[in-house]
């Protein structure tokens, strides 16, 4: 069993599936933190989690004049200044399960919590490829930068992705080859001992258990890059799709979903108020800007209050993020008196950045055959016991 080695996981994991090891927090835990605890975070593997010796551990970077680099975990620890980012990651298929009640979809059925929010620190990527001969001439024919980890399917497959070369090189990008996360060692599970955290892009393109980087005028060639995480129309089937036709994701649109009250919840009347709370988020280093919530369906609206994470800072507030940068979710709660007839509530919510992108309020001009980019309003139904 290739998955025997696979670590310890939380008991109170939502799993998707075992092997791989895929599982969601509870969305409550979410909202109890602006850092999710690393034994919450989402865990999304597609492969066995491969164990990885530091003393021994090599990451190659190729693809660049200088020739190939090699840098142990020491070298990349001590020859590059450390960086720390907070960013959210965001599956693509984060809420997916929306999509399958419409008409089914291929692929995990992610609830709401496949996305969680770190603090990662490691080298930066643009330091690591500057020493490995990176000068501006090379953005002449190059496009992309690979990533290949070090887990591997039964053929010897390895996974793979890539990202823009000017997202990787700019100074803005905050691209982190990071070997910590919340202050600790990378845990198993999110790539020990390094792996890439590219702030503002698809969960997919932050390659765990890094092995190889090349600098390349081509995307990378695997299946995950070139026929996975693409969104298509909702017209599309798997006898029309060709995936050649789409980009890949590589940053998320805007999105937001409610934690708490659950959905199918019961509050009591005698509660007489009801905090309503939940996440979020944009990607592209887009700012949430404001989370309208309703109570009523979606047919009175009122903005809630946005936590960027200040209570759980030590030294005074967190400065607010530098324009673009925006990498971190917003947590954001609502409270409000209980509608004094009604027996029951729909409680709707969407966000909106600071590019004023909105979410689409339904999920059929949105749904796509693998599932992807599922970022309509979110609603839960709440029923009022007298
Ligand atoms: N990297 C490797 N090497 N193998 C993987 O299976 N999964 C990707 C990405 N990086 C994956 C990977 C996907 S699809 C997502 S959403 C994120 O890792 C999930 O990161 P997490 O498990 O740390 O939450
Ligand atoms: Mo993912």
């Amino acid at each position: 069993d290739p998955y025997s080695s696979d670590p310890e996981r939380h008991p109170v994991l939502h799993v998707n599936s075992l092997k791989p090891f895929n599982a969601e927090p509870p969305p409550e835990i979410l909202s109890d933190s602006f850092i999710t605890p690393s034994p919450f975070f989402f865990k999304r593997n597609h492969l066995p989690v491969p164990q990885v010796d530091p003393a021994s551990y090599r990451l190659q970077v190729e693809g660049l004049p200088g020739g190939a680099l090699t840098l142990s975990l020491q070298d990349l620890k001590t020859r590059f200044p450390k960086h720390t980012v907070t960013a959210t990651l965001q599956c693509a298929g984060n809420r997916r399960s929306e999509m399958n009640k419409v008409k089914q979809v291929k692929g995990l059925n992610w609830g709401i919590a496949a996305i969680s929010n770190a603090t990662w620190s490691g080298a930066r990527l643009r330091d690591v490829l500057q020493a490995a001969g990176y000068r501006a001439d090379v953005a002449q024919w190059a496009r992309h930068v690979q990533f290949e980890g070090l887990d591997k399917d039964v053929t010897g497959t390895t996974y793979g992705a890539s990202i823009p070369l000017n997202k990787a090189v700019s100074e803005d990008g905050d691209v982190l080859l990071a070997y910590e996360m919340n202050g600790e060692d990378l845990p198993a599970d999110h790539g020990f001992p390094v792996r890439v955290v590219v702030p503002g892009t698809v969960g997919a393109r932050n390659v765990k258990w890094l092995g190889r980087i090349m600098v390349s005028a081509e995307e990378s060639g695997s299946h995950w890059q070139q026929n996975d995480y693409k969104g298509f129309s909702p017209g599309t089937d798997w006898d029309t799709v060709d995936f050649k036709s789409a980009p890949a994701i590589q940053e998320l649109p805007v999105q937001s979903a409610i934690t708490a009250p659950a959905d199918g919840a019961a509050v009591d009347r005698s509660a007489e108020t009801l905090t309503v709370k939940g996440y979020a988020w944009s990607g592209g280093g887009r700012e949430v800007v404001r989370v309208d919530v309703s109570l009523d369906g979606g047919k009175t609206w009122q903005a809630a209050r946005l936590r960027g994470g200040e209570e759980e800072q030590q030294h005074g507030p967190r400065p607010a993020p530098p324009p673009g940068r925006a990498w971190a979710w917003k947590l954001w709660e609502l409270e409000a008196p209980l509608p004094p007839d009604a027996q029951r509530m729909e409680i709707v919510c969407k966000a909106v950045d600071n590019s004023y992108n909105m979410q689409p309020d339904s999920v059929p001009p949105i749904w796509n055959l693998r599932g992807v980019l599922s970022n309509a309003w979110h609603r839960v139904q709440v029923e009022i016991r007298e």
